[in-house]
């Protein structure tokens, strides 16, 4: 161990003195593993060190996460003969658009990699595609942690951390054989001991965190529509807030994925108007799978016309929407008139709307004032309206939202990033707890998975995770 900590001093990977970190603050500690690629047989040492500290655990696949790791899994992989897969840091939208590339099968179990751990969060983001991706995820073996909570993060989700040494560990280690004098290492631990207090700390503050959300089974009894108070009751009966975003080829495909996806969503989106197969029977059919797995049906038309056309819209043409869509959306450009249009319809059968108060996409308008004018048309008719798409509902400015109002989210994947047409995507993690939504909308994280059956279940546990983690 000594020895190891003094060849990464010796090639600068740990250093001391007044650096600028990544976030701003000035750190006497710096430390940069991404060096090891260039001293091969410390490389091997690390990974050999690595693997023994998790000799007692088996595993079939390890995966490093990326870019530091990968090169240490790597040895790992080719010096263990150890098959390996990678994490996708971005997703492609063009070929396969894996999120994990390399040959596995589900159920198969993965160890994670990682250089240096702080809170936990870069190897979760890892882990997160795996599982969605069938692997099993229970162990993560790091060089160095830096005791700033990453342990017990990863321990509430799951994941055992393996550590080979402690931040403080090595200070001490490079004190005794004196590469470090006295008055540097009491700066050193003073600064590791201070930012353990400031990463606690920002980990509690976190507004929406502080707040705990009211259940969705309470929020059930506040709705004044009757849609609307369904979906709550049917998140609570199935664990789940998951909506499905069905954005299949044709009419048998989507009826076929309703079937196999339908025991984990509490909601299915649709967009009508894709289907090149659409026959008038199809929202017949569509509704016998919903009330046998209990979802219901949102088809995502955004109407954006007058008030007089949208009615016209809405139950005329081919579609129909009307009488099969439980709920529907809408833009508020042409203002309130749009929302008084579609009651005068819905209403009656007892459908509700959701309003576009954010969207997903790159450069969108939906903001500001804007985002404000539909939360005030949904107070006005809350008898109608159930909730809005949202984005980041916990940053809007303003006493917070009623909560009969339901918030859904759509641009979301296992991992961050976006596609190449605008779509911008954060975790089911980050939606529900850090910006304060209900419900996901899932389309391709889904449908593009080789097991979209799996992967539905893995987005719901996610969800629903976050969800139970807000209301504690
Ligand atoms: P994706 O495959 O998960 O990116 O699909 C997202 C779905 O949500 C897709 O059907 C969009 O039409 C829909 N969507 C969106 O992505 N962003 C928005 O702001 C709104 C809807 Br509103």
């Amino acid at each position: 161990m000594e020895s190891l900590v003094l060849q990464l001093h010796e090639i600068s990977a740990v250093q001391f003195g007044n650096f600028k970190l990544k976030s701003g603050i000035s750190s006497p500690i710096y430390i940069d593993l991404r060096l090891m690629v260039s001293y091969p047989s410390l490389l091997r040492q690390v990974s050999q060190t690595l693997i023994s500290s998790v000799s007692s655990t088996s595993f079939d696949v390890v995966c490093g996460v990326p870019y530091t790791a990968l090169p240490i899994a790597t040895c790992v992989s080719v010096t263990q003969n150890i098959p390996m897969v990678m994490r996708r840091k971005e997703i492609k939208e063009y070929g396969n658009a894996r999120a994990i590339e390399g040959d596995f099968r589900a159920g198969q179990s993965c160890l994670i990699i990682e250089d240096l751990v702080t809170s936990g969060t870069s190897i979760l983001e890892t882990a997160a595609p795996l599982q969605a991706a069938g692997l099993k995820v229970s162990d993560a073996v790091v060089l160095v942690d830096r005791e700033q909570g990453g342990r017990e993060n990863l321990e509430e989700n799951g994941i055992r951390l393996h550590t080979i040494f402690k931040l403080t560990e090595m200070v001490k280690i490079l004190r005794e054989t004196g590469k470090l004098n006295e008055e540097m290492q009491k700066l050193v631990v003073k600064f590791l001991e201070e930012n353990r207090k400031v990463a606690a700390l920002t980990k509690v503050e976190k507004p929406v965190n502080m707040l705990k959300a009211l259940p969705f089974g309470e929020r059930a009894k506040l709705s004044k529509n009757p849609t609307g108070k369904r979906l709550f009751e049917i998140m609570v009966e199935k664990e789940s807030n998951l909506c499905l975003a069905a954005d299949v080829g044709t009419a048998a495909e989507l009826l076929e994925i309703a079937e196999k996806v339908g025991p984990e969503i509490c909601l299915l989106k649709t967009h009508v108007d894709i289907l090149p197969d659409f026959t008038s029977d199809f929202g017949a059919k569509l509704r016998s799978i919903a009330e046998k797995h209990n979802f219901l049906i949102f088809e995502d038309r955004k109407f954006a016309d007058i008030g007089n056309t949208v009615t016209l819209q809405y139950e005329g043409g081919i579609f129909h929407i009307l009488e099969w869509a439980d709920i529907v959306n809408a833009h508020i450009i042409s203002g309130p008139g749009i929302v008084d249009g579609l009651k005068l319809k819905g209403l009656p059968h007892g459908r509700g709307l959701l309003l576009l108060a954010e969207m997903s996409s790159a450069g969108n308008f939906a903001k500001g004032d804007y985002t404000a004018a539909a939360v005030k048309i949904a107070e006005d008719h809350s008898d109608f309206v159930i909730g809005f798409i949202s984005v980041n509902p916990a940053s809007w400015p303003g006493a917070p939202v009623n909560p009969s109002f339901v918030h859904a989210t759509p641009g979301v994947q296992m991992v961050t990033g976006g596609d190449a047409l605008g779509q911008q995507y954060n975790t089911p993690h980050s939606v529900i707890y850090d910006r304060g939504s209900d419900i996901i909308i899932v389309g391709r994280g889904i449908i593009k998975a080789a097991n979209p059956a799996h992967a539905a279940g893995e987005y719901r546990r996610q969800g629903w995770n976050a969800y139970l983690a807000k209301c504690t």
